[in-house]
């Protein structure tokens, strides 16, 4: 049986992830943050089926920010795999807040190479690096591919190319497996509230339900390469399983606006996008990236990966799972007379 340990294991493609590598037979084992409050929605249904948690799914504090904590817990698993998907991931966020991005995006990937030499793992160990499109940022050259020169347009950019390029160079220095999955968005129901894709997919549910009156967005201009996280989080798996570690890009090679995102959303419903999506300021960035749209050649030809869901059956599963949710959350209302809708029904 193969160990892999998941840091993120409590984010989007963490949790798929982990349902993946538990279908696969692998013991997981996954980090996760103290909070004050519930933080393993995504996999509650993991951690209280009795069958899986404590037997072949395990939960330990850490935090990205914690090197002795990290030593100590590849000492004690002595992981086959490790995938990095721990991050303050988002972009808008990480220019409030550029120094801990920093710290956890970027700096959080070299506390785990640096563990993973610490407890002698160098010739065992297997590690994947959550990269981003995002690197492209102002891009150099359309579509992007694993060679197009990067230039990162935030601090959440910057760090994660620090990450990016820390992990191509424990490659060459110690000839570690490390790999970089280059992952353009990709989104699915479990998406966190604030990307936008979600955002929208929720507004559209909450207003079909008579919950929220209109959604407020910023730039409805940026294009994007969006798609469906169950497939994405496939592609790591299969990065790691390959004799030599290689960095891919994984996208669908398609592009949208955040516009077309928001018609094709309100479509599904039956309602007008342009009576209800309003602007503010407020949701620009202070440097955007325009266009993203990834070629993923290399992974098709050298892996046999391609995505299967495209653009408008993504928009479709998003906004019906969000219209399901909305639905409950007015029934609960109307019951209970107040606003008791769990964070976990998204
Ligand atoms: P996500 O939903 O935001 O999940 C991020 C995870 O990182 C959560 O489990 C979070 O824990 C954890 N985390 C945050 N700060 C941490 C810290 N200081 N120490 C340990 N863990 C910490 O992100 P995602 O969409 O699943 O993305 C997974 C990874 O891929 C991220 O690294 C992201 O930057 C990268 N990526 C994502 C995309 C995309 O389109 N989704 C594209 C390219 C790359 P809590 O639950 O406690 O907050
Ligand atoms: O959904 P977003 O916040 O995603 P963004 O910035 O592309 O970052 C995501 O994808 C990256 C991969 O390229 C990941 F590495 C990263 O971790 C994250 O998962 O914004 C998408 C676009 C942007 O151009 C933004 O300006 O949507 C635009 N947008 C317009 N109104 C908005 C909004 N974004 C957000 N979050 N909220 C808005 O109201």
């Amino acid at each position: 049986m193969k160990r892999a340990l998941i840091t993120g294991i409590t984010g989007q493609d963490g949790s798929y992830l982990a349902e993946l590598l538990l279908d696969k037979g692998y013991e997981v084992h996954g980090i996760i943050r103290r909070a004050s409050t519930f933080n393993t929605g995504r996999i509650d249904h993991l951690y209280h089926n009795p069958e899986i948690y404590g037997k072949k799914l395990f939960l330990h504090y850490g935090d990205l920010a914690d090197a002795t904590q990290m030593v100590k817990l590849l000492y004690e698993l002595q992981p086959d795999e490790i995938y990095n998907l721990g991050a303050q991931s988002h972009v808008r966020v990480s220019f409030d807040v550029p120094e801990y991005t920093a710290d956890v995006t970027g700096a959080g990937a070299v506390r785990i190479l640096e563990a993973i030499r610490e407890a002698g793992l160098v010739k065992k160990v297997r590690f994947y690096q959550a990269s981003s499109s995002e690197m492209f940022g102002k891009v150099q050259a359309v579509p992007q591919i694993e060679t197009t020169p990067f230039w990162p347009r935030s601090p959440y950019g910057c760090a994660k190319l620090f990450a990016y390029w820390l992990t191509v160079n424990y490659r060459e220095s110690y000839n570690l497996h490390a790999s970089n999955g280059i992952l353009f968005n990709h989104e699915s129901e479990r998406r966190g509230e604030t990307f936008v894709t979600r955002k929208i997919t929720r507004a559209v549910g909450r207003i079909k339900a008579g919950l929220q009156e209109n959604l407020v967005l910023g730039n409805l201009d940026a294009q994007r390469d969006w798609g469906y996280a169950k497939e994405y989080v496939e592609m790591m798996w299969i990065m790691l399983q390959q004799d030599k570690p290689d960095d891919y890009v994984v996208a669908t090679n398609e592009t949208h606006t955040v516009r077309e995102f928001c018609q094709v959303a309100f479509d599904r419903v039956g309602l007008d996008w342009e009576k209800y999506v309003k602007y503010d300021a407020r949701y620009e960035r202070p440097a955007e990236v325009e266009l993203l749209i990834g070629d993923p050649a290399k992974a098709k030809k050298q892996l046999g990966w391609e995505p299967k869901v495209r653009f408008k059956e993504l928009v479709e599963i998003m906004v019906d799972h969000d219209v399901k949710v909305a639905e409950n959350e007015r029934k609960i209302r109307e019951v209970t007379g107040a606003y008791t809708a769990p964070s976990y029904l998204a």
